[in-house]
């Protein structure tokens, strides 16, 4: 118990961060950035910390489900993209199931490979049970990330993660109702497109809701023990 609240405390903590930070995502050489309303920013994170206050009381009185409420954020919603195999695909698809989320891109060979290895290993972790949660991949580069480029991605990653792509308005779109921003760096010493961008990872329940946010930093065990308490 004490343990569970304190955990549910410290991803409260991530959280809160990433309100206030307005999505600029973690230190790892992010770009700061500010949304347009700092206001909202400000109630959302006063939101985020009696949420966190109420979660931990429940964790304190209740065995069951204490994981299971979602978290008070207007974070996640809509969008219509375009999968590997160049199938429109849209949140509604996913109704009834799971979605672990992060957005990255295909040239990242820092934070992404790390991320998306680490939360399809939590998956996996959780054997069948981790089969209700469908991983998946948003681009924020779609102009290089193509159905094809992805496709020849991702199953360097894992066998079940999906990849979504779309025109530039799509993926903004499906970026902005995240709160993810990613801003080009210029290229690498192996030419490849740099893109500086958030790393969150988002859990989102059978009804589309966001259920808990987790930083790239958490081990495949940790990240796999924080699904599991939100998997029906
Ligand atoms: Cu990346």
């Amino acid at each position: 118990m004490v343990m569970k609240a304190g955990l549910r405390a410290g991803i409260a903590m991530a959280f809160i961060t990433l309100v206030a930070a307005a999505g600029s995502g973690p230190a790892s050489g992010h770009e700061q950035h500010k949304y347009g309303g700092s206001q909202s920013e400000a109630a959302q994170s006063e939101a985020a910390q009696s949420g966190a206050a109420q979660s931990g009381a429940a964790t304190g009185s209740s065995a069951e489900g204490a994981g299971a409420e979602p978290f008070p954020a207007d974070i996640g919603g809509a969008f219509e993209l375009v999968d590997q195999t160049g199938k429109t695909v849209t949140d509604a698809d996913f109704r009834g199931r799971y979605m672990l989320i992060f957005f990255g891109y295909a040239q990242c060979d820092s934070i992404c490979p790390v991320s998306l290895k680490r939360m399809t290993k939590a998956l996996d972790l959780l054997g069948e049970e981790g089969e209700q949660v469908q991983p998946i991949l948003i681009t924020v580069d779609p102009e290089n990330d193509t159905p094809e480029a992805l496709a020849r991605y991702l199953p360097s990653i894992h066998p079940r993660l999906i990849g979504l792509t779309g025109t530039p308005e799509a993926v903004h779109a499906a970026m902005k109702s995240y709160k993810v921003n990613a801003k080009p760096m210029g290229r690498s010493w192996k030419g490849t497109q740099v893109i500086s961008h958030g790393s969150y990872i988002y859990l989102m329940g059978p009804d589309g809701a966001l259920l808990t946010i987790m930083p790239p930093v958490f081990s495949p065990q940790a990240m796999a023990g924080i699904i599991a308490r939100y998997l029906g």
